[in-house]
């Protein structure tokens, strides 16, 4: 067993975790060390693999501003980039800067402690490493922690199962398979269309229906990339400047501003155009139940108007919620799918799955043989990768216990009594509403500027206060009542996909510039609301 110190440790090399490391040893020069649990980098991206994943903001936003040298160098092939392109890009950002030497991979975190007397954290690994470092941050990705529903009789079952957010590096041969997919949210939609046209059979069980706009990927243009090329300081000023950090605006118009001639065509114009920008339509989508009601109504006809068995069309679109109150998914050919004479649709809430045995699915009133089942059932998402960190910060305080009512931070980005240790896009941060990237170059660059105001004020120890995590736990919950988000009490965006689970609003919902706006003037105003000694 090895005892080595750092001073910063990272877990996860992702996104986050890779900009992080670049930032602290490069820019900070300080001697740090990733830890990743997988044999390569890429977080989401290294596990993700399932048939169809690819990323649903477009690639010329879904990318690094920190570095116009990488902007300029790396070239996106498609409007939405697929996993394997998002690996090479990360591999290609983590050999430029040298990165690799100082990741280590196959290395999983099982415990984090903080050892108050020496003013460290104590990490162990499941290979039974020790390491020391003064400041620890988790790097860990708000939907990392899958989530394979307790079905009973799961364990008898003789065929193949999977879960999307695990899949396997060699992918998976569906061909004269039967397949059963349980779950439709943002995965399951990109994955059904794709093994369906590998399957022998696929059979799809919904709880709740999903809207979706199509996302009409395609090769990016010579022109199209040009544009990108030309345009580095504006994009990277524009994804700053919106709310969800994409690249497009939302309209300043409201629904009700037009007449509906001109509403329909606008979400008509949205629908061809496609991905998520259809939520920008008008700007009161989210706030406005009425609104909603609106662009949903758009959204169910054009859903009705693709899928051609009337019972599968009526099962699809018995919506129980606003568009764009869960995360919205967006397709390549998903509705289409229910077109296709191999392919079943099974609405789980008339008929519940009862058990699952030696060669299939039993709901309450049939049976579905089935070869092979796919998982598409979500994470426990946001606080379900920090919990199994197994984290103790002061007087033994644990994290698990510490959320047991659901977590408490303040900004995401820091938790009282866990000192030196920072969350990039930790809960109650703006994190999983936005562009993922955007919101981590942006808490990357304020916990880099933290701890060099530390260093420079020879400070050896931050940490916050339970009144400002309570402060901000009220800020958070004020900005999502300001919209219908929290009205769709099944989102995972209040952990109601887990059992048990608290339900808390999790993530930020006032935009990323108003948060960091907010951050912005917490560093301006000497940290406050940290505390430095
Ligand atoms: O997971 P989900 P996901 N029995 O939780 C159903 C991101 N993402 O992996 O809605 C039966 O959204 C569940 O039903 P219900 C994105 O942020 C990003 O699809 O809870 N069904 C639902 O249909 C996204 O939001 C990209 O009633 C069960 C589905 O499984 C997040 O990942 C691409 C069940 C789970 O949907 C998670 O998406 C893809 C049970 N016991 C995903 N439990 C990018 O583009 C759950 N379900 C970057």
């Amino acid at each position: 067993m090895s005892k080595i110190s750092y001073d910063a440790i990272i877990i996860g090399a992702g996104f986050s975790g890779l900009y992080q490391l670049y930032k602290l040893r490069d820019k900070l020069k300080l001697n740090c060390r990733v830890l990743e649990k997988g044999s390569g980098i890429g977080g989401t991206w290294y596990w993700n693999r399932y048939p169809g994943a690819r990323c649903d903001t477009e690639s010329h936003a879904y990318t690094y501003f920190f570095s116009e040298e990488i902007f300029q160098e790396w070239e996106w092939s498609e409007r939405y980039p697929g996993h394997a392109e998002i690996r090479n890009y990360l591999n290609y950002v983590s050999n430029k800067y040298s990165l690799n030497k100082d990741i280590q991979l196959n290395t999983q975190v099982i415990s984090a402690t903080y050892d108050e007397k020496n003013n460290l954290w104590i990490l162990k690994t499941k290979n039974d490493e020790t390491f020391k470092t003064k400041f620890l941050i988790t790097a860990v990705g708000c939907i990392s922690t899958t989530n394979i529903p307790n079905i009973k009789g799961l364990n008898k079952f003789e065929g193949e199962y999977y879960h999307t957010g695990n899949w396997p590096k060699n992918d998976v041969d569906f061909s004269g398979k039967k397949v059963g997919q349980i779950g439709t949210g943002s995965t399951g939609i990109q994955a059904a269309p794709v093994i369906a046209e590998k399957a022998k059979h696929l059979t799809v069980f919904q709880r709740t229906p999903n809207f979706s706009v199509p996302a009409r990927n395609n090769t990016l243009t010579k022109d199209f990339k040009e544009y990108v090329k030309n345009n580095y300081n504006e994009l990277k000023s524009l994804v700053k400047e919106t709310p969800n950090g994409h690249a497009f605006r939302i309209s300043e118009k409201l629904t009700f501003d037009v007449d509906e001639k001109e509403r329909e065509q606008k979400y008509e114009e949205f629908w061809e155009k496609g991905g998520l920008q259809f939520r920008g339509v008008f700007k009161d989508i989210i706030t406005n139940k009425k609104a909603n009601d609106s662009a949903s109504n758009f959204l169910k006809k054009k859903i009705s108007q693709v899928v051609k068995n009337k019972e599968f069309a009526k099962i699809l679109t018995n919506f129980d919620h606003p568009y764009g109150c869960k995360r919205p998914p967006i397709d390549t050919n998903y509705f289409e799918t229910y077109n296709r004479d191999n392919v079943h649709l099974v609405d789980i809430k008339k008929d519940p799955i009862i058990e699952i045995d030696k060669t299939g699915i039993k709901t309450e009133r049939n049976y579905f043989k089935l070869d092979t089942i796919v998982f598409a059932t979500g994470y426990d998402a946001m606080t379900g990768t920090l919990i199994n960190l197994n984290i103790t910060g002061e007087n033994s305080l644990n994290l698990k216990d510490y959320w047991n009512e659901g977590p408490k931070t303040y900004l995401g980005l820091q938790i009282a009594g866990f000192p030196n240790m920072f969350t990039i896009t930790g809960p109650g941060s703006p994190s999983v509403l936005t562009n993922m990237p955007t919101a981590i170059e942006q808490h990357v660059e304020w916990i880099t500027n933290c701890i060099s105001f530390m260093i420079k004020n020879d400070f050896k120890k931050i940490t916050t206060s339970e009144k400002d995590s309570v402060e901000w736990g009220k800020q958070v919950k004020e900005a999502a009542d300001k919209t219908l988000l929290p009205t769709v009490k099944h989102s995972w965006y209040l952990g109601a996909n887990i059992p048990n689970k608290p339900r808390v609003f999790m993530p930020y919902a006032g935009g990323l510039p108003t948060y960091t706006k907010i951050c912005e003037n917490i560093k301006n105003n000497n940290y406050k609301g940290f505390l430095f000694s």
